[in-house]
């Protein structure tokens, strides 16, 4: 009986150690940061999703300026990005180009864009969740058809999704402007 309970401590403290272990593995940190860059709270300031909060599909579709993507297809290339990492840390050479790069929107709505977001939302989470577990060995493995590694892929989708929230940040302001 004591010698059970003693047992059962100790996979008690290795289970914990495992788990502190798992927390603090890189694949865990990067992870943090992807969630952060998407949801908040970033160092820098508004991530991707708090910049959408108050964007309705109007605005999301409107043009202010004209040479640059609008918010609606932006939200759908960052969700590219999020999913070609997916599919690249599943093995396959993924690089979309063209319309796969950047999606046309399609009949714009209340209800398009609320799908829109919800889709980029659970391919992100499905990251996080697939990089958080990503053992740190495979951090260094090639990208297939890259002459570089997963860490420095991943940390560029979280670039990538600030570079993105940086933009709709100027374009949010850009469709305010009084007159327009
Ligand atoms: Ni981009």
């Amino acid at each position: 009986m004591r010698l059970e309970s003693r047992l059962s401590r100790r996979d008690g403290r290795e289970g914990m150690r495992a788990r502190e272990k798992k927390a603090a593995s890189e694949g865990a940190r990067i992870a943090d940061q992807l969630r952060r860059a998407f949801y908040g709270s970033a160092w820098h300031g508004p991530a991707l999703l708090e910049l959408l909060e108050d964007v309705d599909a109007a605005t999301a579709a409107a043009k202010p300026l004209p040479e640059v993507h609008n918010i609606w297809e932006l939200v759908l290339h960052v969700a590219v990005w999020d999913d070609a990492a997916l599919r690249r840390l599943d093995g396959k050479k993924w690089q979309p180009t063209g319309l796969a790069n950047f999606p046309a929107v399609t009949k714009p709505s209340e209800a398009a864009w609320r799908r829109a977001v919800a889709a980029a939302k659970r391919t992100h989470d499905r990251l996080v969740k697939t990089v958080a577990a990503l053992p740190d060995s495979r951090l260094g493995d090639r990208v297939p058809g890259k002459r570089y590694d997963f860490y420095h892929m991943l940390h560029g989708i979280a670039q990538h999704e600030l570079y993105h929230a940086g933009q709709i940040a100027i374009l949010k302001k850009a469709g305010a402007r009084p007159g327009r």
